[in-house]
């Protein structure tokens, strides 16, 4: 069973996580988030790739959920030192990988030919896809200024309401090579327990991919980040609230609409009314450990007609 899953950074490698124990990892596609890329200390930085990469070769700091574990900080600190920009936290073994990836995107490389080259030398079963190789880049419209998303989300701390969510570079963007194949051959479509907004609209943004995924011929199944109306971790639930105008499973599907034939939401959120035919499945959505993630991937296929 071919399983192709649009995900961003830590909640949706957490659900991965979970995937891959339940199916044959070199069955999985996994399309990535690129839109909250970040150029810094003249280094090309994808976050979303990272965690899932970091996290599906086991060598991510579990607490944070980004990042490398056993990591270490001399770089940064020689960075402060000389007044250069620290403010996004880059650790000693992360720089390792913007180091090769960097040199790879200078010699000519795609993003999506660099990612495969890391992904395989760090042993990564599943086939890791960025959404595009074109710049896109997510720009949040605030009452303080429009910023780029790790401006608005590390050095501002998310702290500003967001008024409106631009994909810059949308109605250039192709989708990388292999990510239609991928959602053509796949048996389930499956949309990780990521942000709406800012992890899952922008792969949605690439037109060619959402056209796919409304054409699909095979059931698409989205799994709701939140657990009782709040977000695990970040800013989903003000985000939902400010720009869909709750935090319902009914809000939560109304990012989708057209998209998906069954939302996966949690008991806290139970009972619920979804739009359009969305089909409600309750279950545990909390991913506390590796079973619960496992149990939720499992619940995901179930809900697509697919058990693991
Ligand atoms: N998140 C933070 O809150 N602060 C950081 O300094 C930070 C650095 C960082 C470095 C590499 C990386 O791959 C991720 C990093 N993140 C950091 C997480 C990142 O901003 C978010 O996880 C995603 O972009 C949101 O999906």
């Amino acid at each position: 069973m071919n399983v192709a899953v649009l995900s961003g950074g830590v909640g949706g490698a957490r659900f991965l996580r979970g995937l891959v124990a339940v199916v044959d990892p070199g069955n999985v596609s996994i399309v990535g988030n690129v839109a909250d890329d970040i150029e810094l200390l003249g280094l090309h930085v994808s976050p979303d790739l990272d965690s899932v990469l970091y996290t599906l070769t086991g060598r991510s700091d579990e607490e944070k959920g980004w990042g490398r574990a056993d990591e270490s900080w001399h770089a940064l600190e020689t960075v402060s030192e000389l007044g250069g920009e620290d403010w996004f936290r880059l650790g000693d073994r992360d720089l390792g990988l913007h180091l090769v990836r960097t040199e790879l995107l200078r010699a000519g490389a795609p993003l999506s030919e660099a990612t495969g080259t890391i992904a395989r030398a760090f042993g990564l079963e599943a086939q890791l896809l960025p959404a595009t190789d074109d710049p896109l880049r997510t720009l949040l419209e605030t009452p303080a200024g429009t910023f780029p998303f790790q401006t608005w989300f590390v050095a501002r701390g998310h702290r500003d309401e967001v008024d409106a969510v631009h994909y810059a570079g949308a109605p250039e963007a192709a989708p990388a090579p292999g990510v239609l194949e991928a959602l053509r051959d796949a048996d389930v479509i499956l949309i990780a327990p990521s942000t709406p907004y800012v992890s899952i609209g922008p792969i949605l943004a690439v037109a060619e991919i959402r056209a796919a995924l409304e054409a699909r011929t095979v059931p698409c199944v989205a799994v709701s980040p939140l657990v009782g109306g709040r977000a695990v971790k970040g800013p989903a639930d003000r985000m939902l609230e400010r720009l869909a105008g709750g935090t319902t499973p009914a809000h939560v599907a109304s990012c989708y609409l057209g998209l998906i034939d069954a939302l996966v939401l949690d008991v806290a959120d139970a009972p619920a009314e979804l739009p359009h035919g969305i089909r409600p499945v309750v279950t545990h959505t909390l991913m506390t450990d590796l079973d619960a993630a496992r149990q939720l991937a499992a619940a995901a296929l179930d809900a697509a007609g697919a058990p693991a």
